[in-house]
């Protein structure tokens, strides 16, 4: 605490960040403005989850958003920079479950010290648009929406085999399962058969690929690649395969059609339905207790490419529908259900996969491409690439896989056998939850009249609040279908009796629209006021980490598709610019309690200042890198603001004082300074930005030292530009400085300056050019010109040329940027 106040200027942080707190507050500094004239720019950071107070990761997101926003605001645009805390999930839950308490308690407890963390850290938010997911007048919303995808067929229940965490005792969405294991607890995610509510974002697969055309420039492309990876946009044919005693053919998806005449065997996902149904009784038994070994395997193991093939012989034959050949049906555990159809034509011939699972049972392996690599049927390696098809009826002597695709395309086609198709590794969202603390999803199940949904004006479906502590604990249903007295209500149709749905919404759904909600949050009449959406959006930048490049990010993505098709919105892509921070992490490792290597962010602040830790964060390197807390100094960019500070304690000139007369090296350092830091916040490079306002507090010190003191009209203007500069980084020194100056609050309402394009140009100093001692040229040039350069310019000039006459040059030697001698051969 000691080292933030400095006795020698008199400058105290801790008072300073309380007496600007409160101006901002009582000022609404940092409200939109009712300026019809003015720009909209719209900066969003990601949504913050009210786990305990703020950590070193908030300290860089928000450190690294603000200053963007206070930018924008002096550049004189309407900022709208809003907070809001995405307040349902399962944190609050269990904290609830150990302490006997409602999760509502632990939530909105947090929520206030966040907020109070927030206000300390000096973020420049527009406090009025305060939201949080789940509060009534919020979640009301969540459910309109929810029943508008409904009526669209885009809410839709089915039975199917989900991803199920049996510690949090929950359904996991595909994108919640990491390396097999649930994104939240770690424990190893196992499978089990459920009816559950999704979204059906596969509708929007293809938009959400070609519209990625918007973002580019505007995202980073790793986020790019990461989201057409999940996509996972996949182009090749179905194929009809007809199968013993089944009347309908079995359509099998293949990237490589062309491969058709290879298809030694087909292969069905033993948890598919397909499976089930044409197994013969004589296989039955093998076949199920198959099954129940494959249903006890984690995501991660079935998956692995070093698994063991391993399966069972449905005991029926499919027939190759180009050369009649009847082919073993068989289930394997590398089939996936829910990928294309959930069932292959083998090709062990060129599918590696195919191959060890011909291997391991036997299968006959017929080469169709002959590569020139060997036959796989002795090599025992599939062969992928290109080559002369061979065994292959019509493709044969042809030699490259785009036409042999095109050609048996066009003959399943026209034979009715099959034809070209697109595939997505996109599966449809799982948005139903067996936890309490969520927003329940506004169905009523009614025996006679089916899914009921709760009419509009019946909205919000509240949570209960009687219940609390054990009785929220999972147990496999969700918590509320113990409640009868919730549970039970009159069928909005019929009025006979129904059941509530006892699920809640996954909580993405609250984050895929909560930024249309920050425009209008207490609106009334819809989930957002349509028209300010349209003045306001799209996100002229949005601000989060990485780890959201596909769920968060593709589920807003989705939503906003939905909501243009409804005419809600205007605009393809909600967030047209997203920059990623990076993390802090501490002596090269993230930090965790294992390690002891946490950084406390409070305890920073307490000993370094706001100021200190913000400018710390942000001069530590490029936004989009981690910073090592461990190579960072907190404690001399202290003394750093305390320098810039003494600036403003010593000028001693007038506030309107004529500039003009001031020391004019500092004042063309001042309005270069000026141009190269718009263009360093312009281009995002904000660490150099505060290297820069270094340099300029040093060339202030020099003048007010040694040059022509603190008097100088220069050294005002300087400074005062140093605490424009700083106000993006280090905003209660700024504010403090401002006021030093004279200047009205507060330096976060005042204009960005431009930079005087005369002040620019650099000065021309003379240039003596002497041949054998005389002087033979006077040149106008650049007082930092190079040796490379003075030489050039002294040979080219007429004059030197002359009294060379033709001699050779023994020896330049240069004194810049006064003079050039040139000593010629003899
Ligand atoms: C025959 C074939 C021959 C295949 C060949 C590949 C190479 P991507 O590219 O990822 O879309 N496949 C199809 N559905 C599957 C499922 N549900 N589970 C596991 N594998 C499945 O992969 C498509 C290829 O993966 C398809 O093309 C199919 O094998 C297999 F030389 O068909 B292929
Ligand atoms: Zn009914």
């Amino acid at each position: 605490m000691a080292e933030q106040h400095d006795e020698r200027s008199g400058y105290d942080a801790v008072a300073a960040q309380e007496k600007w707190v409160r101006y901002w507050r009582e000022n609404r500094t940092f409200a939109v403005s009712d300026d019809e004239s003015l720009e909209k720019r719209y900066l969003l950071d990601m949504f913050a989850y009210p786990s305990g107070d703020l950590h070193m990761g908030h300290a860089e997101a928000w450190a690294i958003g603000d200053v963007v926003g206070r930018y924008w605001k002096m550049q004189g645009y309407n900022v709208l920079h809003p907070i809001g805390w995405d307040s349902f999930g399962l944190p609050a839950e269990n904290a609830a479950i150990r302490n006997n308490a409602h999760p509502a308690e632990w939530t909105y407890r947090n929520i206030d010290t966040q907020a109070a963390s927030f206000e300390r850290y000096g973020v420049g938010f527009d406090w009025d648009h305060r939201l949080h997911t789940s509060d009534e007048e919020y979640y009301r919303w969540t459910q309109w929406l929810f029943l508008r995808f409904f009526e669209k067929g885009l809410a839709y229940r089915k039975d199917s085999w989900v991803n199920w965490c049996p510690q949090d005792m929950t359904v996991l969405a595909n994108e919640q399962v990491k390396e097999g294991r649930c994104e939240r607890c770690s424990s190893l995610v196992t499978k089990r058969q459920l009816n559950q509510w999704y979204f059906r974002i596969t509708d929007y697969a293809q938009q959400l690929l070609d519209d990625m055309d918007q973002l580019e420039g505007g995202w980073p492309e790793r986020v790019l690649a990461m989201q057409r990876n999940w996509i996972g946009r996949s182009s090749g044919a179905h194929v009809d395969f007809q199968v013993e005693g089944r009347s309908e053919p079995v359509t099998v998806f293949t990237t490589r059609p062309d491969t058709l005449f290879g298809a030694t065997f087909m292969v069905v996902a033993p948890d598919a339905a397909l499976a089930d149904e044409i197994v013969t009784d004589e296989q039955r038994p093998a076949f199920e207790e198959y099954l129940e070994q494959v249903k006890k395997q984690t995501e991660i193991e079935r998956q692995s490419t070093e698994h063991v093939k391993t399966g069972v012989f449905l005991g029926v034959h499919a027939t190759n529908p180009v050369n009649g050949e009847k082919v073993p049906v068989w289930a394997a555990d590398y089939v996936l259900a829910d990928y294309g159809t959930g069932a292959i034509m083998a090709v062990p011939a060129h599918d590696q996969r195919d191959l060890d699972f011909a291997r391991a049972f036997d299968l006959p392996v017929r080469m169709v491409i002959d590569t020139g690599e060997g036959d796989p049927a002795e090599t025992d390696v599939a062969t992928a690439g290109d080559g002369t098809y061979v065994n292959s009826g019509v493709l044969d002597g042809l030699t490259t896989k785009a036409e042999a695709i095109e050609r048996i395309n066009a003959q399943l086609e026209a034979d009715e056998l099959g034809k070209a198709a697109i595939t997505y590794r996109l599966r449809d969202w799982l948005i139903s939850r067996q936890r309490f603390w969520g927003c329940p999803i506004p169905i009523i199940h009614c025996e006679a009249c089916g899914e009921v949904p709760v009419p509009d004006d019946q909205l919000p479906v509240r949570l209960p609040d009687d219940m609390r502590g054990e009785q929220l604990a999972p147990k496999g249903v969700s918590p509320l279908a113990a409640n009868d007295g919730w549970k039970n209500v009159a069928c909005p149709t019929c009025g006979g009796p129904a059941v509530r749905d006892t699920d809640t919404m996954d909580t993405f759904v609250d984050s895929s629209w909560y930024f249309y909600r920050y425009i209008s949050p207490h609106y009334t009449e819809g989930p957002f006021d349509v028209e300010a959406v349209k003045q306001w959006m799209p996100v002229a930048q949005y601000v989060g980490g990485v780890e959201h490049a596909t769920m968060h990010l593709l589920y807003s993505r989705f939503f906003n598709k939905v909501l243009r098709d409804m005419g809600m919105v205007d605009f393809d892509e909600p967030m047209l610019k997203l920059m990623n921070q990076g993390q802090v992490i501490n002596q090269g490792k993230a930090m965790s309690k294992s390690l002891g290597n946490g950084v406390d962010l409070g305890q920073q602040i307490d000993e370094f200042g706001v100021d200190a830790v913000r400018t710390t964060v942000i001069f530590a390197g490029p936004p989009d890198e981690d910073i090592d807390w461990a190579d960072v100094s907190p404690g001399s960019t202290l003394k750093f603001l305390q320098r810039a500070w003494r600036l403003s304690a010593e000028v001693s000139s007038e506030v309107d004082v004529d500039v003009t007369t001031g020391d004019r090296g500092l004042r063309q350092a001042t309005h270069r300074t000026i141009a190269e830091i718009t263009e360093l916040v312009e281009s995002q490079r904000f660490n150099v930005v505060v290297a820069r306002v270094m340099e300029l507090v040093n060339a202030t010190r020099r003048v007010i030292d040694t040059g022509a003191g603190p008097a100088d009209p220069a050294v005002r203007e300087a400074t005062q530009f140093v605490a424009q500069a700083l106000s993006l980084v280090a905003p209660y020194v700024a504010e403090e400085m401002w006021e030093q100056l004279g200047l009205p609050p507060s330096v976060a309402q005042s204009r960005w300056p431009a930079a005087e394009p005369e002040l620019l140009v650099a000065d021309q100093v003379t240039m003596v050019v002497q041949v054998q001692g005389k002087v033979r040229a006077k040149l106008e040039v650049s007082p930092d010109i190079t040796e490379d350069e003075a030489t050039a310019l002294a040979l080219a000039d007429a004059g030197v040329q002359r009294s060379l006459d033709g001699r050779e040059v023994a020896k330049v030697i240069c004194r810049l940027p006064k003079m050039v001698s040139i000593v010629p051969a003899k």
